[in-house]
């Protein structure tokens, strides 16, 4: 399942309490979709200290983790979501842009929609061992589908 290299490739994405609620979750949604990304998982999730914990766990050491894990998980829902495709964990970063929204290309999630670093809208998968990881980690392996797409091969 997902297995990198392939086209059914996944990674994990999420919606940030700021860009669910600047409602750009249907916005961020239609750009994946229309590259050609497949949404495979998707849920609406209050998440606790301890999963932001968990999913930031690499990060533990960094000045701004405190106040990260604080605004991750008491500032309502975000929207986790599977994506699959060939390329997605790094071309989804791509998309996504840097950290920083103001170093970040237009044409970018992050460099379209948001100004602040710690308010950055979106958080993608940086690599195909985490991504298998924060899918495991957010999601059962039952609410991921098993999606082989489309009748023809070479449509993604
Ligand atoms: P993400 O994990 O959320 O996709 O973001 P990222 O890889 O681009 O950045 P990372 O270094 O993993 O940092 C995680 C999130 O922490 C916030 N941050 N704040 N105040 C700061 O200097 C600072 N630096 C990072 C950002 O919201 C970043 O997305």
């Amino acid at each position: 399942q997902g297995l990198p290299g392939t086209k059914y490739e996944r990674t994990f994405m999420m919606v940030k309490p700021d860009g669910v609620q600047r409602q750009l979750t249907g916005e961020i949604i239609k750009r994946m979709e229309t590259k050609g990304y497949v949404l495979v998982g998707l849920k609406m999730v209050t998440p606790d200290e301890k999963l932001v914990s968990q999913h930031y766990d690499d990060l533990k050491a960094r000045p701004f983790y405190k106040g990260l894990v604080k605004y991750m998980s008491s500032s309502g829902p975000v929207v986790a979501m599977v994506f699959q495709g060939k390329g997605v964990v790094d071309y989804g970063r791509v998309m996504i842009g840097v950290t920083d929204p103001l170093k970040s290309a237009p044409g970018t999630i992050r460099g379209d929609l948001s100004v602040d670093v710690g308010r950055n809208t979106i958080h993608g998968s940086d690599g195909t061992s985490p991504a298998q990881d924060e899918i495991a980690l957010w999601f059962k392996p039952e609410e991921v589908a098993d999606i082989k797409n489309c009748a023809s091969a070479w449509i993604y």
